[in-house]
């Protein structure tokens, strides 16, 4: 991508409304625009992040036997009162009433919609495990929006929803999407512990909060030191093998690990000092288990090998990949901006042309450019006659993990710099070996 043909609308100023780094950066960095209060346009460089992070999310999800499909924002008012929750739910959803005056909402959460689906299709046992999950906007009308997409009214979910015969069963398919969740997490370059959390509205009486650690962080939590050197399955993980499924959810619930709502002092005190970590931070994903809570409201009932129905087992499993974007700033990022973890970068690097119009560095520039992405590589070309100041700025406050200068010197000895983003290490290499050392 030529940076003369892209939007990418970056803000000089610092935002003032922007509380936190990552909302400061994703502005600046032309990620994001507020639309009204919680409400916001992901602009194409936002996007390019964001459809990353949802292709992870995805590859990992088919992984351990997730089927996608997709279910409409706008839901029917009556399903949410055949499971209770649609006076219970309270301010925070959005109520809308269409020309028929039939009550409509913007969906906060889908548990009673794929429990109508469940039960519209699904009668036998044999039709289980089934683990059903969409990547779909979610409204809720929080009092205080901040943040940016961290806390925002409209955010993007993926959201899971298991059903199974019995309590073991549905503790398998709760113990695949715990391990789902901790490839998913390493694999967009985050280290996110698992901690136990209440329920709040999704309810059930098991469940898991996925927290990365940042000095912002909303929470308050803590948990020990071993956390910070688990290791995380690799990808030949066997999601059919119960046994070891429950292997690693043990070794990774077993050290102490809460959030300031569930933290236990005694436990707590009892640990040596040096294992003890006390940091911020943020909710980037949280499973449930609940039991028969829907199926039993909502009649989803599947005959089991005896022959006699019974209420399904169900569990609900939610990533919110529009506040992932922002946690990654958070947790990774310098006084001059961002800093892509490589597997979610907006493009795997930045190709500088410090002097457009010189002909020695244009063609060594565009012979680059060709070449990169004839290695596949996504680029993009900043081509533009800017200020050699304006262009570095630019380039490391969009935090692409590597960086190719060419300027008319260097063009004419047939050179090359590189900068890596993240150490802000630089090496002047020849130009027939950019490619493979970009691929590097
Ligand atoms: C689980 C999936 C649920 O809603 N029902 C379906 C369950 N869980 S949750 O914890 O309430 O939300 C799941 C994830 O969504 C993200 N999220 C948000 N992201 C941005 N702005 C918000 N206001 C917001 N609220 C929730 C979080 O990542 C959360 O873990």
């Amino acid at each position: 991508m030529r940076l003369s043909r892209f939007f990418l609308p970056i803000l000089k100023e610092n935002p003032k409304e922007a509380e936190i780094v990552s909302h400061r950066l994703m502005l600046r960095a032309g990620m994001i625009r507020q639309q009204s209060a919680g409400i916001y346009s992901f602009l194409p460089l936002g996007k390019r992040v964001l459809d990353k992070v949802c292709n992870i999310i995805r590859e990992e999800q088919n992984r351990s036997g997730a089927i996608e499909l997709l279910m409409p924002t706008i839901q029917s008012a009556d399903l949410w009162r055949e499971s209770g929750r649609y006076d219970a739910y309270g301010k925070e959803m959005l109520r809308i009433e269409d020309r028929h005056e039939r009550d409509l909402l913007y969906g906060p959460t889908n548990e009673e919609m794929i429990t109508d689906i469940f039960r519209s299709y699904v009668r036998s046992y044999k039709d289980l495990p089934l683990n059903l999950y969409h990547i779909q906007w979610k409204f809720r009308d929080e009092v205080r929006p901040r943040f940016g997409v961290m806390r925002s009214r409209e955010f993007l979910m993926k959201d899971a929803y298991s059903f199974d015969l019995d309590f073991e069963a549905a503790q398998t398919a709760y113990h695949r999407m715990f391990v789902s969740y901790l490839r998913t997490f390493a694999r967009c370059g985050l280290k996110a512990i698992p901690m136990r959390a209440e329920t709040g509205p999704i309810g059930g009486n098991l469940s898991h909060e996925f927290i990365i650690l940042a000095s912002t962080g909303e929470s308050e939590v803590f948990c020990h030191r071993d956390f910070l050197d688990l290791e995380v399955p690799g990808e030949g993980i066997d999601f059919s093998d119960a046994v070891s499924l429950a292997a690693i959810v043990d070794r990774w619930t077993t050290p102490y690990a809460a959030t300031d709502e569930m933290h236990d002092t005694a436990t707590w005190d009892a640990l040596p000092e040096d294992d003890k970590v006390a940091a911020r931070g943020i909710e980037v994903g949280h499973i449930f288990y609940f039991g028969t809570k829907y199926s039993s409201a909502m009649n989803a009932v599947v005959t089991g090998p005896d022959g006699k129905e019974t209420p399904v087992h169900m569990g609900s499993y939610g990533i919110g990949p529009s506040r992932l974007v922002a946690a990654t700033i958070e947790a990774s990022h310098d006084e001059n901006g961002i800093i892509w973890p490589k597997s979610i970068a907006p493009f795997d690097v930045g190709l500088i042309n410090m002097k457009p119009g010189d002909a020695e560095c244009d063609a060594a520039c565009e012979q680059l450019y060709a070449e990169m992405g004839r290695a596949g590589l996504d680029v993009l070309y900043d081509d533009q006659d800017t200020r050699a100041g304006a262009k570095f700025a630019t380039m490391d406050l969009i935090g692409l993990p590597m960086q190719v200068i060419v300027g008319p010197r260097g063009a004419k000895a047939g050179e090359a710099e590189i900068k890596i983003r993240a150490s802000g290490e630089r090496e002047t290499i020849p130009l027939a070996s950019v490619v493979t050392r970009v691929q590097a």
